[in-house]
């Protein structure tokens, strides 16, 4: 494996527990080892031992070093828009009336269905590589505008082959139970069977990495998740949680009782929800452009999940009904302005409890022994990456060591 060195750079490696905010390391090196970091630290205190077997030498040019950005939630495998249902939304009718009567979700369900793969995979990886223009390197995507066994294997496929070939990782969740489809109206309980079937076989093709549900009066109650959650048990996979997005339905406290990965949105969490997620290490995926685009009011309980140490990670939900964005970059400065997280809060919740959010261990952080995924950017100061809105100071990807193209 060829070792490579990487200086003149500033890293805000967000090491957990580091003395410095974002784990800063003002004058740092870095050197790889093929896909692995095998060294972080001060330029001047390299180990000789390693600096002499380095056969590239990568000049950084005064750029900051984050980890690449992980993007834990979004739905960007959809076809069609809601363009038209936005306009209705500003003349005054709502997300919730709309999806009752037949649009929202039900609406892109009908459009996915229509799409061939070769179409979902066009307009798809348009959206992915607008995330990876903002450096990045891993992402989550949902199935759950199919909702049917064709549907959702189709989108679990085009999610599969968008992490091909790319410098990306792209980590597969399966929502089939995301909303009722027109033909089971009525029959929730029949459309959960057909849930746990398709989760079976697209499990058993090796197209699911984790499983999803929306708990919430408008899609599934707790009890009908909890039968999908004992299914993905069964099948050795994690689950997570849209969670009190519109109301508390005590969702959070159940996927907490499974080990739940992440409850995401969280507007609505009760303080026992946190206790509940502060036990077992749930992360919460806070979305503040869901917040912003549907006008919410109601914020998510920062100060509960600050006191019993939830961490909390922020993530696109790109999708086309709540949040049809691709700005990562947007989202951390929603973070700060909406939500009042600090900056570090928020580039932290983009890399290492994204990370986490994920059951990723290996990534979120420079550090030795993590995968060498990260991003150069023309800035001076971490905080500039959440301050300056509509802006992309990337310079550079690097993905599991291999050093992409500069940014267009
Ligand atoms: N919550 C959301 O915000 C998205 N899905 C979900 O469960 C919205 C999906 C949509 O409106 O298409
Ligand atoms: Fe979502």
């Amino acid at each position: 494996m060829t070792l490579q060195l990487w200086t003149n750079c500033r890293a805000a490696t967000m090491a957990s527990g580091a003395a410095q905010p974002y784990g800063l390391i003002d004058d740092a090196a870095l050197v790889t080892d093929g896909e692995t970091l095998a060294w972080v630290g001060v330029r001047g205190e390299v180990p000789e031992s390693l600096a002499r077997r380095c056969t590239v030498h990568h000049d950084a040019g005064g750029a900051l070093i984050t980890p690449g950005l992980i993007d834990c939630h979004t739905h960007l495998v959809y076809g069609g828009d809601r363009a038209a249902e936005f306009e209705l939304r500003l003349n005054g009718a709502t997300y919730e009336e709309l999806a009752r009567a037949g649009g929202g979700i039900a609406s892109t369900v009908r459009a996915t269905r229509a799409a061939s793969t070769d179409e979902l995979l066009t307009v798809s990886a348009r959206r992915l590589q607008r995330l990876m223009n903002e450096g990045v390197t891993t992402v989550e995507i949902k199935s759950g505008y199919g909702l049917a066994l064709a549907h959702e294997r189709k989108c679990l496929q085009v999610a599969r082959s968008l992490g091909q070939n790319r410098a990306v990782e792209v980590r597969t969740t399966f929502l089939g139970a995301h909303a009722l489809p027109p033909e089971f109206a009525g029959r929730a309980d029949d459309y959960v069977d057909t849930v746990l079937d398709m989760l079976a076989l697209l499990h058993a093709e090796g197209l699911v990495d984790a499983v999803d549900g929306f708990c919430e009066h408008i899609a599934f109650s707790t009890t009908q998740i909890r039968r999908v959650f004992d299914a993905a048990r069964q099948a050795g996979l994690p689950v997570k949680l849209h969670a009190e997005q519109l109301s508390d339905s005590g969702g959070a406290q159940m996927a907490a009782s499974y080990g739940a990965l992440s409850c995401d949105h969280l507007e609505w969490l009760s303080e026992e929800g946190a206790r509940a997620m502060a036990r077992v290490g749930t992360v919460a995926v806070l979305l503040p452009g869901a917040f912003y685009f549907l006008r919410e009011t109601k914020l998510p309980p920062f100060d509960w999940l600050r006191k019993h140490g939830v961490p909390m990670a922020i993530a696109t939900d790109c999708n086309p009904g709540s949040s049809p964005g691709t700005s990562l970059l947007l989202m951390l400065n929603m973070a700060c302005t909406l939500f009042r997280l600090t900056p570090e809060e928020a580039l932290a919740g983009v890399t290492r409890h994204a990370a986490t959010a994920l059951g990723l261990p290996d990534r979120g952080t420079l550090a030795a022994g993590q995968r060498a995924d990260f991003v150069l950017w023309d800035v001076q100061r971490p905080a500039e990456l959440a301050y300056a809105m509509g802006s992309n100071p990337r310079i550079q990807t690097v993905f599991k060591g291999k050093a992409e193209g500069a940014s267009t």
